[in-house]
C-alpha cells in the first residue's frame, strides 16, 4: 500500500473526517484504565516540547483539544481521543527527555509506554515527532529502539518546520532518513509539518486515514 502520496480526493476526505466530531475520551495512567482496543488507533510520541499537543490540535482543527503546556513533564498520562464517533483513536503519549531529569523520565516513559505498545492490538502506527531544529537525538534513538523491539511501526514527523529555512529542508529530510535506515520498524518516508503554518497537516491527516 502506498501511504506517502495522496490524490486530492483522499486529502479532501481526510480533511472532512478531521473536521467532524472529535472527543477527548480519557487520560489513563495505567493499562487497566485504558479503553478496550476495539478500533484502529494511531499514537504520537516525542520529546517534551516537541509540539505534540499543537500538532494534535492542528490535525483536529481545535485550539485546545490537547493542552499545549508550558510545564514540560507534567503529563504522565496516555490521552485518548475519539475520531469520527468510533472510527479510530488518536493517542497522545507522555513526552520524554525533560532537561531536568532525562534518565529518570525516559525510564518512566518506557514502563507505561512499553506496556501500552504491548497491549494495544489495533495500534497501527506511532508517529515519532522530531523538532526540525534539533533533529534525531539520543533520547529519540532510545525510544525508537523500544518501538523496534515491540515491533510497532513508526514514522518520523518533523515539527516546527516554519522555524528553519526552506532551503535547509531537503538536507534535513535526508539526514533524518539516514538516521532511520538501520531501524527495522521505521517507515522510510519522513513527513514535514508546521502546526503554526499548517504545512504537511493535510498529508498527515491523509496518512492517518489510510491506516485507520
Ligand atoms: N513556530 C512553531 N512553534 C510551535 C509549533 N508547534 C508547537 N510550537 C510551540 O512549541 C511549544 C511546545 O508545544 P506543545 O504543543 O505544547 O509541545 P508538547 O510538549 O510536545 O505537547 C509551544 O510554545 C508551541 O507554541 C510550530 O509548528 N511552529
Ligand atoms: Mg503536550
Amino acid at each position: 500500500m502506498d501511504d506517502t502520496t495522496f490524490t486530492p480526493e483522499q486529502i479532501e476526505a481526510a480533511r472532512k473526517l478531521f473536521a467532524g466530531p472529535v472527543a477527548f475520551v480519557m487520560g489513563a495512567v495505567s493499562i487497566s484504565a485504558m479503553p478496550p482496543s476495539d478500533r484502529p488507533e494511531i499514537a504520537f510520541a516525542g520529546r517534551s516540547n516537541v509540539g505534540k499537543s499543537s500538532l494534535i490540535n492542528a490535525l483536529c482543527n481545535r485550539k485546545n483539544l490537547a493542552r499545549a503546556s508550558n510545564t514540560p513533564g507534567r503529563t504522565q498520562e496516555i490521552n485518548f481521543f475519539d475520531l469520527a464517533e468510533g472510527r479510530f483513536y488518536l493517542v497522545d503519549l507522555p513526552g520524554y527527555g525533560f532537561a531536568d531529569a532525562p534518565k529518570k523520565n525516559v525510564d518512566t516513559w518506557s514502563r507505561l509506554n512499553l506496556n501500552y505498545l504491548r497491549s494495544r492490538s489495533k495500534l497501527r502506527r506511532v508517529f515519532m515527532l522530531i523538532d526540525a531544529r534539533r533533529g534525531v537525538g539520543d533520547v529519540d534513538r532510545t525510544v525508537m529502539k523500544d518501538l523496534d523491539s515491540a515491533a510497532v511501526q513508526y514514522q518520523v514527523v518533523l515539527t516546527k518546520s516554519d522555524k528553519i529555512k526552506k532551503s535547509d529542508l531537503p538536507e534535513l529530510v535526508e539526514v533524518t532518513k539516514a538516521a532511520l535506515m538501520k531501524q527495522p520498524a521505521a517507515h522510510p518516508h519522513v513527513l514535514v509539518t508546521s502546526s503554526e503554518k499548517g504545512f504537511g497537516i493535510p498529508e498527515l491527516r491523509a496518512t492517518i486515514v489510510s491506516l485507520a
